[in-house]
């Protein structure tokens, strides 16, 4: 009982150590859709367009008539397979983005970037946690 309260808490640590990694998350390009799409990622995060057919643009804004349309990322026209990356880096908050030959189609997107969770405040105080679990082995 001890040993499996011991390694679940391992597996718990290391899940709040990996929150503060960036991660990929990827978006398929196909259909005159993104799927799924909207995600929510965490800001420093990536996302990684995945062309599956079609031709289509991965660009910012909520569509040709955005009045910064492109301003902050713009893919090329695909023709056939083709990734695009873009990590977020900049502020949390709701990133729209559209496919420029087909956002009249719906085919439009959306990254909402939120801040990544506070190192400096982690859920619980480890060291403290640390103590107590180690009072269970002695
Ligand atoms: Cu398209």
């Amino acid at each position: 009982m001890k040993r499996a309260l011991f390694i679940t808490t391992l597996f718990l640590a290391a899940g709040w150590i990996h929150s503060a990694h960036a991660d990929t998350l990827t978006v398929t390009v196909q259909s005159f859709n993104f799927a799924p799409n909207s995600v929510v990622i965490q800001l420093g995060d990536t996302v990684h367009w995945k062309w599956v057919n079609g031709s289509h643009t991965v660009t910012s804004g909520t569509g040709p008539g955005d009045a910064n349309v492109g301003a902050q990322f713009d893919s090329p026209v695909s023709v056939g397979a083709q990734n695009f990356y873009y990590t977020f880096t900049d502020t949390s908050g709701v990133y729209p983005y559209h496919c420029t030959p087909h956002s009249f189609l719906g085919m439009t997107g959306s990254v909402t970037v939120e801040e990544p969770i506070t190192v400096g405040t982690p859920p619980y105080d480890p060291f403290k946690s640390w103590s107590e679990l180690k009072q269970l082995f002695q």
